[in-house]
């Protein structure tokens, strides 16, 4: 027996030879019947269009154009809504259709040109003010943000300072012998005395700073919401807010502001059109269209959006300009139907 299992266990390696020879001529076979060319891939990413390639090859969802609340037809070039701190290079021909998506209840006017006064292009205007003859101008962009008194008619900067480098300066309001001057992120208000331009004080805010103006009562202050936000001029506390709505829509961007005659007129960035707002109820009462009031010679060096409304209380004067516009322009406000209209457009 014990010879037997010896005899066997001597016979095994032959047997697991002629296994092992047996396997690799069978591999070799197969190897010889696949040795053709290699088959097509059936889908690879070069046998998909260059289309569907970008598709493939991107691990994130197709881009989704940002949702607006605004009533106005944003252009489908419309950026993010936070403002570029560089100007852009293209004229603001981002033709905004006119406003159809509000309620038909809102009339829209339009204006005709009363004078064009000169506006310094270096100017990216933030804020803009009109009291006893003469504008006060807050300006922006990082390491250019200034406060300056500019005369109407030359458009000279007769006097100016300018902010610390890490200021973005924005929206600017007179209150009695003082200007207060906003900052776009930096969530710091500046008082200055409006004769010699001291800084007296800063103050905070919890919000982005965009315009503002005042009713007599209140500093008014936007924030590139749709919210207005009423403020004690002594304290700068939020006393009140509103939602701007044009019909049941929201109004978003809401940027350089001026109190008109009970409204406060609010440019709303990115288009050439001013909503007129009844403070009390957040509705826009109406739109001014202001596309077309640079001429081509205008684009010539680089311009940016039209910002900045300034009234004349006394002289019933409407003056508008933009960020880099050579031009600062006196308007009247004309009726849907083209006939001279209240300044508040109804
Ligand atoms: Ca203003």
């Amino acid at each position: 027996m014990r010879g037997s299992l010896l005899a066997r266990h001597a016979a095994f390696p032959n047997r697991l030879c002629c296994v092992v020879l047996l396997l690799a001529s069978v591999a070799l076979l197969v190897s010889c019947a696949n040795s053709g060319p290699p088959a097509e891939p059936t889908n690879t990413v070069s046998a998909v269009p260059s289309a569907t390639r970008a598709t493939l090859a991107s691990p994130f969802p197709p881009t989704v154009p940002p949702t607006l609340e605004s009533p106005l037809p944003t252009p489908t070039l419309a950026p993010p809504t936070v403002e570029s701190p560089l100007p852009t290079p293209t004229p603001p021909a981002v033709e905004t259709p006119a406003p159809t998506a509000a309620p038909s209840s809102i009339p829209i006017c339009t204006v005709r040109i009363v004078n064009t006064f000169p506006h310094d292009r270096a100017a990216y205007t933030q804020g803009l003010v009109f009291e006893d003859g003469e504008f006060y101008e807050g300006t922006g962009l990082y390491g250019q943000s200034t406060l300056r008194r500019v005369v109407l008619e030359s458009g000279e900067v007769v006097q100016a300072i300018s902010l610390s480098p890490e200021y973005f300066g924005e929206g600017i309001v007179t209150w009695q012998d003082r200007i207060v001057q906003l900052t776009w992120k930096s969530g710091v208000g500046f008082v200055y005395d409006k004769g010699s331009f001291e800084l007296l004080d800063t103050f905070s805010y919890p919000t982005e700073g965009w315009g503002i103006t005042h009713d007599g009562t209140r500093l008014i202050m936007s924030d590139g919401t749709p919210v207005l936000h009423f403020w004690d001029p002594a304290t700068f506390a939020e006393v009140g807010s509103v939602e701007v709505r044009a019909g049941a829509g929201p109004v978003t961007r809401l940027n350089e502001l001026e109190y008109i005659e009970g409204k406060v007129f609010a440019n709303i960035y990115q288009t050439d059109y001013i909503a007129i707002v009844d403070p009390d109820t957040g509705q826009v009462t109406a739109w001014i269209d202001l596309r077309g009031l640079l001429g081509p010679e205008d684009y010539a060096e680089p311009v940016d959006v039209l910002n900045g409304i300034a009234y004349d209380a006394k002289g019933g004067r409407l003056f508008v300009t933009g960020k880099l516009w050579p031009k600062l322009f006196e308007i009247e406000v004309l009726s849907p139907d083209g006939a001279p209209a209240p300044v508040t457009c109804r």
